[in-house]
């Protein structure tokens, strides 16, 4: 089945899954235009993306599986793969605010809209919630109801700690770029992003096929996690150096302080003046300033420093997959296809 396929019979799965939590919602009387307002935040946020991780969840169970999935197996991953997205659904809607972005997946933000505002704090909160609702009207009789329940709580605590230290890491009233290290950078994107789009979709797949083992799951968390960490540098590259209109979203790190990876090689490589052309301009509400470090940016070769970064990372992760002991039901393919969906990617 082409990639393009996979993604139309996954996402042929979410309207059964909008009824679902509609008829949940219905027990409680609810009015009918607060109803509507739920349908219509389920479907404005949790539509429209790559749907990467998703998908995930039913690719990573026939790998494992080494067979193409029965309805029903594909039924129950993909309703998994929807649960991992609803839960992405949430983080972005409440990152957005916390960033002050201006449009995802090329569109305007959910709290952009004129007649939301404030009220997409409420619309996160039961994003989140409907998860739980879900996965007690699916799953509830599964073996590994209970890891699900957990993995969903452990992994969502992890993703706040890592969007908690992006966030303290970034005041914005006050710039100081010594604060920045690369050792920061990196408990921050291993939490904020490696755990809830890598590690999460697989533990999943492994859980349901009950071969969640303790060494499968250690192994998926040491080769996921630096894959995860490769991910989110591709976003701050592409934050600066990608296009608004392939990736869906407008950069805003620079304006927002952010310890993004790129400001980190800068800082390790700028001359003196150059530093001061970022201390000056890094993190101030102001696009001339913004282009300044850019200009910055242009001048230290970071395009080229990144794309050695990927080889030697690209590498790195391969080496770890080729030595993969499948022994307790694991399987290399599950990590190749990882790689191969995100390397190079452009969005
Ligand atoms: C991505 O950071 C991280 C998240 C979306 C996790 C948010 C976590 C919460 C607990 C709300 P980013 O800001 O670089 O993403 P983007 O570039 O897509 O805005
Ligand atoms: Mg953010
Ligand atoms: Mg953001
Ligand atoms: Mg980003």
């Amino acid at each position: 089945m082409s990639s393009q396929d996979a993604k139309k019979k996954f996402e042929a799965v979410f309207p059964s899954l909008v009824e679902d939590l509609k008829e949940n919602a219905k027990q409680y009387n609810l009015p009918a235009n607060a109803m509507k307002w739920y349908e219509d935040s389920l479907n404005y946020n949790t539509m429209g993306g790559k749907l990467n991780r998703g998908l995930s969840v039913p690719d990573s169970a026939s790998l494992l599986l080494e067979k193409p999935l029965t309805d029903s197996q594909y039924h129950a991953t993909a309703t998994l793969g929807w649960l991992t997205e609803l839960l992405q659904a949430f983080f972005l809607v409440s990152d957005d605010i916390m960033d002050s972005s201006i449009t995802r997946r090329g569109q305007p933000c959910w709290y952009k809209q004129p007649t939301v505002g404030m009220i997409a704090i409420n619309d996160a909160f039961m994003l989140e919630s409907s998860i739980y609702v879900l996965l007690k009207q699916h799953f509830k009789p599964h073996p590994s109801y209970v890891d699900f329940l957990e993995l969903f709580h452990t992994v969502t605590f992890q993703t706040e700690l890592g969007q908690l230290c992006d966030l303290i890491t970034a005041p914005e009233d006050h710039v100081d770029l010594s604060k920045f290290s690369i050792q920061k950078h990196s408990f921050i994107v291993i939490y904020k992003t490696a755990y809830y789009s890598f590690y999460l979709p697989v533990a999943l797949a492994l859980h349901y096929l009950e071969l969640a083992t303790p060494k499968n799951l250690q192994i998926c968390k040491d080769i996921l996690i630096p894959l995860g960490e490769y991910f989110q540098i591709q976003d701050d590259y592409l934050d600066c150096f990608g296009s608004p209109e392939t990736i869906g979203k407008i950069g805003t790190d620079i304006q927002d302080n952010k310890c993004s990876w790129l400001i980190n090689q800068a800082l390790q490589r700028a001359s003196p003046e150059q530093r001061k052309v970022l201390d000056e301009c890094y993190g101030r509400k102001d696009a001339k300033m913004e282009k300044e470090v850019k200009g910055v940016y242009e001048e230290l070769g970071l395009e080229k420093v990144y794309l050695e970064y990927e080889q030697k990372a690209v590498g790195e992760i391969r080496g770890m997959i080729e030595k993969v002991d499948e022994g307790e039901g694991l399987k290399k393919s599950v990590f190749e296809g990882f790689l191969g969906k995100i390397y190079k990617r452009t969005k």
